[in-house]
């Protein structure tokens, strides 16, 4: 297993409950050494742009506004087999299917506020981890 990096957000409904140490804390634990990381506000552009694959979903307008609301922290992550031990550490996309123990089993309220964003693939995760930080704003 190489040593390699996975993209994350702690989404506005977990920034808005109050989540955000504890969740750092499960990624911490875990043993993820944090890259990159900030709080910032996605506007409506930056939402639809990350989400594009969902752009002909029924939610996609539900999940843009959602993603825009409040404040997100992002962070890219990195572990040996970062992308899948991080979706295993997150869980489900709902949090009634997600194992317990998971963030989104503990932090999650439904499918569509989910607490945190997992990449799905390496690949991925350098595209979303590009998106939203600049080569300087790595370590
Ligand atoms: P995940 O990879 O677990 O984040 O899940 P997806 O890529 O399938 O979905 C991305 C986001 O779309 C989810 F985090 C929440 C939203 N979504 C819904 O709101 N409803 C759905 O039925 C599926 C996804």
């Amino acid at each position: 297993m190489a040593t390699n990096r996975t993209f994350t957000m702690i989404k506005p409904d977990a920034v808005e409950n109050g989540h955000i140490g504890a969740i750092l804390e499960k990624i911490n634990a875990a043993g993820f050494r944090i890259v990159a990381m900030k709080l910032t506000q996605m506007t409506k552009r930056d939402a639809e742009t990350f989400y594009a694959i969902h752009s002909e979903r029924p939610f996609f307008g539900e999940l843009v506004e959602f993603m825009t609301r409040g404040p997100i922290v992002s962070a890219i992550l990195e572990k040996e087999n970062a992308v899948e031990d991080f979706r295993a550490l997150i869980g489900a996309t709902n949090p009634a299917e997600a194992a317990e123990g998971t963030i989104r089993k503990l932090f999650a309220t439904s499918i569509g506020e989910n607490a945190v964003h997992g990449s799905d693939s390496d690949e991925n995760a350098a595209i979303e981890g590009a998106f939203h930080f600049s080569g300087r704003e790595q370590f």
